[in-house]
């Protein structure tokens, strides 16, 4: 029996019991999307966990995006657990990754309904007081990071499905006004940072969008600072709204920015060949519509990867929702965003099982590094394998482990351990190895045979 898909550079070759595949490593366009936005004009970025930020996670959080999103980082609840008493160490460490990687970063949120501290919840509070803590803690955090945010999120979610403001600890004691002042704070601390309000359900038009921008008007007709709208985008399965170009519009015209701040796309599980490719054309009309208005600054995903999704556990039996699966391969959503920025590469069919190698730099100093290659199985499995590259700038192996490596000239080939060699369905192994390198160290493409 044998198969043979191509057009995605990724191959599977059955031959008897035996199963060799040659796949994708994790960077998988021709070009990174953050180039293909780049050459439009637009921003694409995606929410993280800081956590996570090594290895592949890393490695495609870093080449692939132009922004980032702390996706709870910067919460109240997370950087002011206790009065008084602030961690800030993932926000700060996001925030230094998104500097070495020439990113932009996106704040979020700084006055939300959700994930605030218990003391703020729990206390009670004169209506000055209150106030007086939310310009505090905005003065704070913003403050913090000044000069360092492009944009923030500075009120998220004011609105209920019907267009009424959302009865919150703010609306409720401080009036409608919470937003206006919450913005004027927040300019204050960072002038520089363009400031957002963003909201769900607002993608196309109707009661809710249209109640955001008749705020929106009355903001810029008083005068108060706000710079642009932040539509998330938390999709359904081929639910895009008919109107979201013209949506985005209308608030261009107004005179603000509009960016896709949280866009994912969930279908009930399992997914399947036919739902991804409706995802891929999910997310390729979303991403189309923003690239069709210049006042639409750009497109943030909300995890880019399966593995890093709030979906499956809020939405029980949905989730496959970002544009990579959990194994760190792309998906026909990664190609959909790819194609609606300019990019040529075709939607590859999806992958009904495959095994896939990934490989990562885990450090380097200055003249040695230390590599990982990590082997991956869902849908299929390995009794034996043998790991494949190429060294593009001269790297030299120098030792490895749970695995063998020769390495001739350019190319290396690295075999399993006698321990190591199964890779059942849903599994994983990993080897290491050391190197040298002078110049540069760009991450190869693994092929397993
Ligand atoms: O992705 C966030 C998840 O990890 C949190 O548990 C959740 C708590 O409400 O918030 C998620 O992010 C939300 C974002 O901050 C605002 N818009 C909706 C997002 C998904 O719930």
């Amino acid at each position: 029996m044998r198969s043979l898909r191509t057009g995605s550079s990724l191959a599977a070759l059955v031959t008897g019991a035996a199963l060799l595949f040659t796949a994708p490593a994790a960077h998988a366009a021709d070009s990174p999307l953050r180039d293909l936005a780049a050459a439009r004009g637009k921003v694409i970025g995606t929410a993280v966990t800081g956590a996570k930020l090594t290895g592949t996670y890393g490695d495609i959080a870093g080449s692939q995006f132009s922004s980032l999103t702390p996706g709870n980082a910067m919460k109240w609840g997370t950087v002011e657990p206790t009065q008084g008493s602030f961690n800030w160490t993932e926000a700060d460490q996001i925030v230094a990754f998104a500097q070495a990687h020439n990113q932009q970063v996106r704040g979020h949120t700084l006055v939300w309904h959700n994930q605030n501290p218990s003391w703020l919840t729990n206390g009670s509070w004169t209506p000055t007081q209150l106030s007086g803590l939310l310009q505090n803690h905005i003065s704070t955090e913003v403050g913090r990071y000044k000069g360092k945010i492009a944009a923030w999120d500075v009120v998220n979610e004011p609105f209920n499905e019907d267009g009424t403001y959302r009865s919150t600890l703010w609306y409720d004691n401080l009036g409608a006004d919470y937003i206006a002042n919450a913005l004027t704070w927040a300019h204050a601390a960072d002038p520089g940072a363009k400031l957002y309000i963003n909201d769900y359900n607002v993608e196309g038009v109707g009661a809710k969008s249209t109640a955001l921008y008749n705020l929106v008007k009355d903001l810029k007709s008083r005068g108060v600072p706000i710079d642009g709208v932040g539509l998330q985008a938390h999709l359904v399965l081929g639910q895009v709204p008919a109107t979201l170009q013209q949506n985005i519009q209308r608030f261009a015209d107004l005179g603000v920015d509009v960016a896709i701040t949280e866009l994912d796309v969930r279908m009930a599980l399992p997914a399947d060949s036919a739902k991804l490719a409706q995802q891929a054309a999910d997310f390729k009309s979303v991403v189309a519509a923003c690239a069709a208005v210049t006042r639409c600054a750009g497109v943030t995903v909300w995890g880019f990867t399966d593995s890093d999704s709030w979906v499956p556990s809020t939405f029980p039996g949905y989730g496959a929702a970002t544009p990579y699966d959990e194994n760190y391969a792309p998906k026909p959503a990664y190609f959909g965003i790819a194609q609606a920025l300019g990019g040529t590469t075709t939607t590859p069919p999806p992958p009904t099982g495959a095994c896939s190698a990934t490989y990562s730099v885990t450090s380097q100093w200055n003249t040695g590094f230390t590599g990982q290659v990590t082997i991956a199985c869902s849908g299929a499995s390995l009794s034996s394998w043998k790991a494949n590259w190429t060294f593009g700038a001269g790297q030299k192996i120098t030792q490895s482990w749970n695995a063998t490596c020769a390495q001739s000239g350019t190319a290396v080939s690295c075999a399993n351990a006698p321990y190591n060699g199964s890779v059942p369905d849903g599994s994983s192994v990993s080897f290491g190895f050391n190197g040298s390198w002078s110049g540069s160290n760009p991450v190869p493409t693994v092929t397993l045979g």
